[in-house]
């Protein structure tokens, strides 16, 4: 076995503490080369009367590593462990945190890795209805003009082309009137986009934080629309953007009329006065070098204030269910310690999205975020699904990287899109092969996490990225794409009925070629799903799993139609075995 591939720290991703009692161990180790780890456990100070061993399981691989597993209940919620790992050959090794030794050490848990107490206050506990959410993102200024007095002056005929400057007279009024859509749909949450007073069409760029855009209604339409939504058991998330503000919000404003005698000089990062933009390169910091979006000082004790204050306002007048936060990863952690903190006091269950679209652990150990953005999953998604540029031996090897890099939690809080305001729409990403859409769809709705649908996929809209992606909601039923939302909501259905569909137990059977086949389990429910994600029918021979006994297979035979013709390509199989049937 190769000793440079095995990997372990407490803490993180590897050791930490899945609910008030309960310890996951992970270790990495080379891929295929351990037949069984084991993981030597006791409490530290009652060594002897309390040392047990764990047995280990399989919970992901990628190209190059596995990845075990297992689940401890320590006894006073203190644990010492280490791993004995056994190859194929028999031969044996124990892993502790000061090195390798052939057997176990003499004086054992003064040598091995220490997770020191369970403390309950660490333990990341996001809210439990994020699990049984479907989310549908909205673009305000897009979704439906449902008051065509607050219209913005120019404002274009619905339908156009969207550019990045254009109006179209969308606002809440419009979602109001159109909930009835989304409850037909199946979702169960909403993201809006930001919808506070800004200038531009997608008010990225804040004018003012406690107020609804004029463009889009008033505070009060907002309180309607939150009461709206709840009353059909649909969740509101708004997009908070604090990394930054907007050129005319009013601390800027002065700051750029008075430099640096303005009381709110501190409130940006100014690096050189007076404020002015030279060969495009504003002298303060800003979001990428736009000079609309100058870069808030959140280690400034009266920024932290007035934002914590902004955070606090749409939840407890207003209502609202969570934030999704613009830009997350620019922003100091200890801003994000105290906006976690002042966030959960209003609101225990309130839902924290951070917007990263990189590796994202820092911000996901319970004192940040709920959860990211989980654009990796996107890419992944797409590559197999959508754009065919890997087949399923990588597929799988990205997502079993995925699955092992965070905490169960965050797996099963996930914000799994497979396309946004930022991106070029999931048909479009299918070359307009809405049989590999309804594949893509069909993995994400079977996915661990919570999937989010971006307004118009489910009718049939397309689009390239920003600004092409924010075209008007199709709303006239002759051009809406009716079989495409019939199939939208019986995968939404699906997986509202099914716990296994949304649980964390997750794993691959087979992936070769352009086949996949997984196993979703949960308290005794299982349901194997085969995908064929390729232009051709194809069979694979997988070893189902039985219930009860351990180790017991069947064998089967799974016939999966093609993602290239009529049918999407899906075959799925519930039950404890058996055949999996061709869905055709
Ligand atoms: C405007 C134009 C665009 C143009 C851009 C260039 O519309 O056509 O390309 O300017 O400056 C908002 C608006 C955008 C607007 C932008 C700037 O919605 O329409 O673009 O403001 O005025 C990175 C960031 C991530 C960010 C994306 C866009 O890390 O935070 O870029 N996303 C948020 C929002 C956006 C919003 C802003 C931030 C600003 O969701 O809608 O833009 O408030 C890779 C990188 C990522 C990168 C990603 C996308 O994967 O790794 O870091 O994200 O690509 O580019
Ligand atoms: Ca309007």
């Amino acid at each position: 076995m190769l000793l440079e591939a095995m990997l372990h720290r407490p803490k993180f991703n590897w050791a930490y503490a899945y609910d008030q009692n309960t310890l996951h161990l992970r270790l990495r180790v080379k891929k295929g080369d351990a037949a069984a780890v084991t993981a030597i456990t006791g409490d530290k100070y009652s060594w002897e009367e309390t040392k047990a061993e764990a047995p280990m399981r399989l919970l992901s691989s990628d190209e190059l590593f596995d990845y075990w597993e297992t689940a401890v209940v320590p006894p006073y919620r203190r644990l010492r462990y280490a791993f004995r790992l056994t190859g194929h050959g028999g031969e044996s090794v124990v892993m502790t945190e000061k090195g390798f030794f052939d057997k176990v050490p003499d004086n054992p848990h003064k040598d091995f890795f220490d997770f020191p107490f369970l403390n309950p206050a660490d333990v990341f506990a996001p809210p439990e209805w994020v699990k049984d959410a479907v989310f549908y993102q909205i673009f305000p200024e897009r979704f439906a003009n449902g008051d065509p007095d607050n219209d913005p002056e120019g404002v274009l005929p619905w339908g156009g082309k969207p550019t990045p400057t254009n109006f179209f007279g969308g606002d809440l009024q419009g979602v109001i009137d159109h909930l009835d859509h989304l409850e037909r749909l199946g979702v169960n949450a909403i993201y809006f986009t930001p919808l506070f007073e800004a200038t531009t069409n997608h008010k990225y760029d804040t004018e003012d934080y406690l107020r609804v855009d004029r463009h889009f209604g008033t505070n009060e339409k907002l309180k309607e629309l939150v009461d709206a939504c709840h009353a059909r058991g649909i969740r509101v998330m708004l997009d908070a953007v604090f990394n930054h503000a907007g050129s005319t919000f009013g601390p800027f404003v002065d700051v750029a009329e008075k430099g640096p005698d303005s009381p709110y000089a501190d409130w940006f990062h100014v690096r050189e006065w007076p404020i002015a933009v030279r060969d495009g390169i504003p002298t303060y910091d800003a979001f990428a070098f736009g000079a609309n979006m100058p870069k808030l000082n959140t280690e400034n004790p009266e920024v932290q204030r007035y934002l914590l204050k902004v955070a606090r306002y749409w939840i407890e007048e207003i209502g609202i269910d969570g934030w999704r936060l613009d830009v997350a990863n620019e922003v100091d952690h200890r801003f994000w310690r105290k906006f976690r903190d002042t966030v959960k006091a209003a609101k225990p269950d309130a839902y924290i999205l951070g917007e990263i679209w990189h590796d994202s652990l820092p911000w996901l150990q319970g004192d940040q975020f709920d959860a990211v953005m989980n654009y990796p999953f996107t890419e992944a998604v797409l590559d197999f699904f959508a754009r065919g540029v890997t087949e399923a031996e990588t597929f799988s090897a990205k997502i079993g990287a995925q699955l092992a890099a965070y905490p169960q939690q965050v797996t099963e809080t996930a914000f799994n899109l497979l396309d946004s305001h930022d991106t070029p729409r999931l048909l479009t990403e299918c070359g307009g092969n809405e049989a590999a859409l309804r594949l893509a769809l069909l993995f994400q709705l079977t996915y661990p996490g919570v999937p989010c649908i971006y307004y118009g996929d489910e009718v049939g809209m397309s689009g390239l990225g920003d600004p092409d992606c924010r075209g008007c909601m199709v709303w006239e039923e002759e051009k809406q794409n009716a079989e495409l939302f019939r199939f939208y909501r019986e995968a939404i259905a699906l997986r509202r009925s099914h716990p296994s569909l949304r649980g964390a137990g997750f794993r691959f059977l087979y992936a070769k070629g352009s086949v996949i086949v997984y196993e979703r389990s949960k308290d005794g429910e299982r349901i194997v799903i085969a995908l064929n994600a390729g232009g051709q029918a194809a069979e694979a021979a997988v070893r189902l799993p039985l219930g009860g006994g351990a180790g017991a297979e069947a064998g089967a035979s799974v016939t999966a139609a093609s993602a290239g013709g009529a049918a999407p390509g899906g075959a799925a199989a519930s039950g404890t075995a058996g055949a999996a049937g061709s869905s055709g």
